[in-house]
């Protein structure tokens, strides 16, 4: 049960009043990504007496929703909770207001919820919260209509706010850009709504997980800015990196890779591209030298950001997108070794050590016969649970 409002000095016959307003969730996604919420007030009689309703006499509501529409096509679906059916409602688009009519009784010391689903249509920051709405009562006449307690007009309003998060593991730091899908007022131009690739989705916090792809599984799979090519140690490779910058932003990129695979971004030459400056969008192609040393027992993680003019591989950024990829670097394939592999066709040859061989028909773990192929041909048993390598 929910509290209720009591009078000062003098309880009256009737007081209708509506409070309470809410919004939730505060804050809401921005219109870009879908934002919308629940917007809740509470509406309620502490008067004495039941708040009869008498034909062109009736209680008002008036709600004006503000850079938000109701969120169902059918505007009067979006209106719900206890109370809404004490109401008779309507909505008209072209103000964005519901008009509700009271057509029940409100029992004395009596008062319910009314909820209304909204959808975002415009943003506002928080230095100046206007997703939201009004209530504005109006009593039935027959009531006087003086507004003794100052409780029939109630308001409440927040933001928009949407944030992209690094997925590689928590080692790496937590890399956060808010989402900027702000406008300037006079070019009705985005301000700063980069990102990387073609599209950014925003989550509520950052999904560390060891594929790198906690951000590529949530949500749409906005993880679209880097395609790499085969990465072998020592081989120099081109990188194009695809940015999307909306009218006049820009956006920095900066690039790492954790070559080494201890978990960080920090060591020399793990800094692979950075600052380069973008101020439209389209592809610039990085060249990237595979270190000869580079980790390839075990996958390793690399980090794109576009945003600020900040050299970090964590922190946040007023603006932009990370991206975290998972990659595989590979030794060169001319002496690449590989394992035993039982479904090796026979008669390939093989090489252990500074000898050729010709693979045996059938393989097994443990002593194999293999044969020389040189001209005696000769059989030798060679234990092969060993990598061995083919020879090109
Ligand atoms: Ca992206
Ligand atoms: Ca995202
Ligand atoms: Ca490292
Ligand atoms: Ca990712």
């Amino acid at each position: 049960m929910l509290g209720f409002v009591f009078l000062g000095a003098g309880a009256q016959k009737w007081n209708p009043y509506a409070v309470r307003a809410a919004v939730s969730p505060a804050p809401m996604l921005p219109h870009e990504f879908g934002g919308n919420g629940e917007l809740t007030f509470v509406v309620g009689n502490s008067g004495n007496e039941v708040m009869k309703r008498v034909a062109d006499q009736e209680m008002t509501l008036m709600i004006t929703l503000s850079y938000g529409v109701p969120a169902d096509e059918d505007p009067l679906a979006s209106v719900g909770g206890p109370w809404a059916g004490k109401f008779r409602w309507s909505y008209d688009p072209s103000l964005g207001t519901y008009m509700a009519v009271q057509k029940e009784d409100i029992p004395a010391a009596s008062e319910g919820l009314v909820s209304i689903r909204y959808k975002v249509t415009g943003n506002s920051r928080s230095s100046a919260p206007a997703n939201g709405f009004n209530v504005n009562l109006q009593q039935p006449p027959y009531t006087n209509g003086v507004n003794l307690t100052h409780d029939d007009d109630v308001s409440a309003y927040t933001f928009v706010r949407a944030y992209d998060y690094g997925d590689a593991p928590a080692s790496y730091g937590e890399a956060v850009h808010e989402i900027d899908v702000f406008k300037d007022p006079g070019s009705g131009n985005y301000l700063n709504y980069v990102y990387l690739g073609r599209s950014v989705d925003a989550e509520p916090s950052g999904f560390h997980t060891s594929g790198a792809d906690g951000d590529d599984l949530n949500g749409s799979d906005d993880e679209d800015g880097v395609v790499f090519p085969e990465l072998i140690r020592g081989d120099t490779v081109a990188l194009p990196v695809v940015v999307t910058i909306h009218e006049g932003g820009y956006g920095v990129l900066n690039a790492w890779i954790d070559w080494n695979g201890d978990g960080d971004f920090t060591d020399p030459g793990e800094k692979i591209a950075g600052p380069v400056d973008f101020f439209e969008s389209g592809t610039k192609t990085l060249t990237l030298i595979v270190p000869t040393e580079a980790e390839i027992s075990k996958p390793v993680y690399a980090r794109f950001r576009l945003g600020e003019n900040k050299g970090s591989p964590a922190g946040s950024h007023e603006w932009g997108e990370v991206e975290d990829y998972l990659l595989t670097i590979r030794e060169k394939e001319t002496d690449q070794e590989s394992k035993i592999d039982p479904v090796l066709p026979s008669g390939v040859p093989v090489k252990f050590q500074d000898y050729d061989y010709i693979t045996p028909a059938i393989y097994a773990a443990g002593s194999v016969v293999f044969k020389s192929m040189a001209d005696n041909r000769q059989e030798k048993t060679k234990t092969i649970t060993d990598k061995f390598s083919v020879t090109p």
